[in-house]
Order: structure tokens, then C-alpha cells, then sequence
């Protein structure tokens, strides 16, 4: 699941990243280009995908709103890299934009892909046949959890709780926003994409809060656990700055069974409410037991 969803949702970055070299030419399209092909794992893509089908639809144009929050996430990580924030040279393997380009091209990067991210949106949305409703329906969704009361909120409460130790429910808000809202977001965009009923879309809902949690804590473990040639990423970093994390609070174990807790609620939410939960289980697991 996770491969097919990653070609098709690369497919379609791809022939944005090579629209934008276009549109834009010379260095500033280049690094967009350049944060669009960057080769992560695509876990919102893969829940998105799996959440409309879950609910119903058959449409392979969805990758296409896989695309647009794959985007949203980019550009969060372009951002979340710079000086300014967690100031790391390496991402997904390879050098962070600031460090391929430089800090003003990357923090330019991270701002134009905003308006970018909607577009890929709108135009999957027509693809797939959404009305503009329908369109604005899915819109709201993600951009809403892609700011303040989301993922830059999260940010915020994060870049503010440094040099102090969080309480656990405090460092759920963080965690809450600053990854949750977006996985939240996918499981919500699958739904909504395929015209799922109420009850379905409150259930997905559910699924993504809590697998969005189950997210980050596994992050927080892999970030105390594993290396950075594994991670793609520099390890360790939580630990090296005295960040509040999971697992700082409960431990690795402690931390370990946290997540496993959240990924068991959120397949819960599924079965109760009756939506085909094998897939997105799967993904629930996955998210939970990954080593990278
Ligand atoms: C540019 C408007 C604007 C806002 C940016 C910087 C910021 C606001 C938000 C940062 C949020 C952030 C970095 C959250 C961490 C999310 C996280 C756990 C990232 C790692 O996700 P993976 O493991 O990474 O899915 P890959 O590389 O596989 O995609």
C-alpha cells in the first residue's frame, strides 16, 4: 500500500516540481522543484489513499489530494530545518533546501509552496469531480489544520515550550498540532473525497487523531533510538537540546506502549463505526513499528 500510494503521489509531485521549474525559472524553481522531489515515506499520501478507499471511492485521481498534503508537509519540513527553527542540515537523506540553496531561497521555498499546495488541491478536487462546495469543503480542511489551530500552532507552542519540561497533556497539545493536525487532516480528506456519510467521517476523524498521535510519539523514539544514517535525519537532536518528548517523560518502554495504546484507538474507531479498517490497520501498525 505504502509503495503504490508513494509512485502515484510521486508521479503527481513530479509533474508539479517540473510545471514549477517552468513557471519559475532559474534558482528560486529549482528549490521548490528540489523540496518537491525530496524522497520521503508519503504516510499522509498512503492514509489519504486508504482512507477514501476505505470509504468507498475508486477514483485513482485522489492521489492528486494525497499530492496537496504531501505539499503542505514539505513545506513545513523546508521551514522546520532553517537556522531559525531546528537548524539541521539533513533531511530525507540528503542536504535540508537552505543548506542545497541558501536560507533566503529556502525560506522563500517554504512560503511559495503555501499558495502551491492549493492549487494542487483544487485541481485533484476537479479531477475527481467534486463540485466547488465540495472543493472548498476540502480546502478548509486541510488549510485549517495546517495553521494556527494546527500544525503552525503546534510549531509555535513547541518553538515556546523550549528550556522547560512539559507536562504530558501539554506536550500532547504540541504534538497535537504540530503533526497530528495534518495526518488528521488526510484521514478527513479521503472521506470527505469520497462522499462518505457523517458517522464515517467522525470515525476517520478519530483514526487520524489518533494515529497522528501515535505518530509523533513513535517519532519521539526514533529520535531517542535510532541513528541518523537510518532516520535520513540528524538523531538524537531531542535529547541534545533538553526538547520535552515522550520519551523524557514515560521512557522509551513507556513511550513504546503509548504509541502502541493510540494506534489500538484509532483501529477502534474504525470497527465500531463499521468502516473497512484492514488497510489504514495496517497503516496504523506500520506508523507504530517503522524504523525510520
Ligand atoms: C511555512 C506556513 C509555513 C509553516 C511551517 C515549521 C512549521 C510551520 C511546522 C513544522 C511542523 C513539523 C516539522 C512537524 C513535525 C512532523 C514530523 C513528525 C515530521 C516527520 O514526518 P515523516 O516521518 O517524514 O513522515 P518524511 O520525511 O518521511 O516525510
Amino acid at each position: 500500500m505504502l509503495q503504490e500510494s508513494r509512485e502515484r503521489t510521486d508521479a503527481i509531485l513530479e509533474a508539479w516540481a517540473a510545471r514549477l521549474e517552468r513557471e519559475f525559472p532559474g534558482r528560486q524553481g529549482e528549490a521548490m522543484a528540489y523540496a518537491l522531489r525530496s524522497p520521503g515515506k508519503r504516510v499522509r499520501p498512503a492514509l489519504v489513499i486508504a482512507a477514501y478507499r476505505a470509504c468507498g471511492g475508486r477514483s485513482l485521481a485522489i492521489a492528486g489530494i494525497a499530492a496537496a498534503v504531501e505539499t503542505v508537509h514539505t513545506y513545513s519540513l523546508v521551514h522546520d530545518d532553517l537556522p531559525c527553527m531546528d537548524d539541521d542540515d539533513l533531511r530525507r537523506g540528503r542536504p535540508t533546501t537552505h543548506r542545497q540553496f541558501d536560507v533566503p531561497t529556502a525560506t522563500r521555498v517554504g512560503f511559495l509552496l503555501v499558495p502551491i499546495a492549493a492549487r494542487v488541491l483544487v485541481e485533484a478536487s476537479r479531477s475527481l469531480g467534486l463540485s466547488d462546495t465540495e472543493t472548498g469543503t476540502l480546502a478548509a480542511e486541510l488549510f485549517t489544520a495546517g495553521g494556527i489551530v494546527g500544525m503552525v500552532g503546534g510549531q509555535w507552542l513547541d518553538l515556546e515550550a523550549e528550556g522547560r519540561t512539559l507536562e504530558l497533556e501539554e506536550l500532547r497539545a504540541v504534538h497535537r498540532g504540530k503533526t497530528g493536525a495534518l495526518i488528521e487532516a488526510s484521514c478527513v480528506l479521503g472521506a470527505l473525497a469520497a462522499r462518505a456519510p457523517a458517522p464515517q467521517r467522525d470515525a476517520m476523524r478519530v483514526f487520524g487523531q489518533e494515529v497522528g498521535l501515535a505518530f509523533q510519539v513513535a517519532d519521539d523514539v526514533l529520535d531517542a533510538t535510532g541513528t541518523s544514517e537510518e532516520l535520513g535525519k540528524t538523531a538524537g537532536k531531542d535529547a541534545a537540546v533538553a526538547k520535552s518528548t515522550y520519551v523524557q517523560l514515560l521512557g522509551v518502554e513507556g513511550a513504546r506502549a503509548a504509541a502502541v495504546r493510540h494506534a489500538d484507538a484509532a483501529v477502534n474507531s474504525l470497527e465500531r463505526s463499521g468502516v473497512p479498517s484492514g488497510t489504514l490497520a495496517a497503516l496504523a501498525r506500520y506508523i507504530v513499528t517503522r524504523r525510520h
